[in-house]
């Protein structure tokens, strides 16, 4: 097991577009495992492959999050079959996005077809937080962030903020390494 590192926005690693996996073999399934303990190492209630600077449609989630009894969850080449009409706003965080928050509007429940750790489709049926997650760990998938779906305005302020951040950041290095 190992933890892996996060990329933070504004970063062109996360705006790619992932390529699927071929067959889900040992070493998809330690990419699997890292990327969760990563994931509840953060914490976080999910994450994409290419967060982690892997361009492969890989993603995990735990609606659990921190709580008592986990529900790990691991997917490849996740692909949505089915998605309700009703569409429900939640708020969304990203780990990419530190401390940043907005709502987004999402289908509400959603079938989803994927590849499991054992190289075994399946299929599953989301509504409520886990929906959400998985709905915002494929668009990560599609290079797309949560703040893609908000307002212009709201996008352009979150991404100057992190932009200022990481020049903040590097100026700290500087200073140490001086
Ligand atoms: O930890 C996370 N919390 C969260 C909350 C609401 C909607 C989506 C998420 S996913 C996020 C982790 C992350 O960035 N996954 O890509
Ligand atoms: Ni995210």
């Amino acid at each position: 097991m190992a933890l892996l590192e996060i990329i933070v926005a504004p970063d062109p690693r996360l705006k790619r577009k992932s390529e699927p996996v071929a067959t889900v073999d040992a070493a998809t399934a330690k990419l699997m495992a890292d990327m969760l303990e990563t994931m509840y190492d953060a914490p976080g209630v999910g994450l994409a492959a290419p967060q982690v600077g892997v361009t492969k449609r890989i993603i995990v989630a735990d609606p659990a999050g921190e709580k008592a009894t986990p529900q790990p969850i691991k997917m490849a080449n996740p692909e949505i079959v089915w998605f309700s009409e009703e569409k429900k706003l939640h708020e969304e965080g990203c780990l990419s996005l530190p401390q940043e928050y907005d709502n987004v509007e999402r289908p509400d429940k959603i079938r989803v077809k994927y590849i499991d750790e054992n190289n075994q489709p399946q299929e599953l049926e989301a509504d409520g937080l886990l929906s959400v997650i998985i709905q915002h760990e494929m668009d990560h998938l599609e290079g797309v962030l949560f703040v893609d779906h908000i307002s212009s305005l709201k996008r352009n302020m979150i991404m100057r903020r992190l932009t200022k951040q990481k020049k903040m950041g590097k100026r700290h290095v500087a200073m140490e390494t001086a």
